[in-house]
């Protein structure tokens, strides 16, 4: 998430979020209106430590000279935000999450050391504009039969409705934005997807 995406007060946004079971974060500060330098340092830092208050990996999207400076978790890149190998030497060990929408680019970023797979967009989404077009949870699928076996994790357009579907397709878990993020109660809104998760896995 980031800033733009909030119904409401970021940092009470994930605050609520955490409280219901949200086990990871990615600062997404981006679009029209997003936070520059010093004011998306600083909300950074903020979410980092209400993350830290829970327990909770805090990831960076793109951004890995901010990652560095506040000793985030990890970095999130996309295709186009330069070579996960690159990327894995800058972070050393720090969390390397890439998004992947084929079969070829998710196990070249597993060879460049990638730790986890941002597999999308499952389905419609408003939340990015330049998403590649809709693979959905079939895409996951043949990502299992073909033996990826890293954790992957379903983006885009993910709601309590279809989730489950992405973990029937052998995703680990989904990622959210709005759904979470532009709910009038984030907290009630993440522990509904919480429950329809911990249903599908029994
Ligand atoms: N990446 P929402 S889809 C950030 O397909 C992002 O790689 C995608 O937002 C991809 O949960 C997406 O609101 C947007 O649909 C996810």
């Amino acid at each position: 998430m980031g800033s733009v995406n909030c119904a409401t007060d970021p940092l009470k946004v994930v605050q609520d979020a955490l409280s219901e079971g949200v086990t990871m974060l990615q600062f997404r500060e981006k679009g029209s209106g997003c936070l520059q330098g010093a004011h998306a340092e600083k909300l950074a830092r903020d979410l980092q430590s209400v993350c830290a208050e829970y327990n909770v990996p805090f990831i960076i999207n793109d951004d890995i000279e901010l990652a560095l400076k506040i000793d985030a978790d990890g970095v999130h890149i996309g295709q186009e935000d330069g070579e996960p190998a690159m990327v894995r030497k800058r972070i050393g060990n720090k969390i390397l999450g890439v998004s992947a929408h084929s079969v070829s680019e998710a196990a070249a970023a597993i060879d460049a050391g990638a730790d986890y797979l941002g597999v999308g967009p499952m389905f419609p989404t408003s939340t990015k504009s330049d998403t590649r077009p809709v693979s959905g949870p079939a895409l996951i699928q043949k990502m299992r039969q073909l033996g990826i076996d890293h954790p992957l994790v379903g983006i885009g357009g993910i709601t309590p409705d279809n989730a489950i579907e992405v973990l029937r397709a052998g995703a680990d878990g989904v990622a959210v934005i709005s759904c979470i993020s532009s709910s009038p109660d984030p907290g009630a809104a993440a522990e509904r997807m919480k429950n329809v998760l911990l249903e599908a896995r029994c």
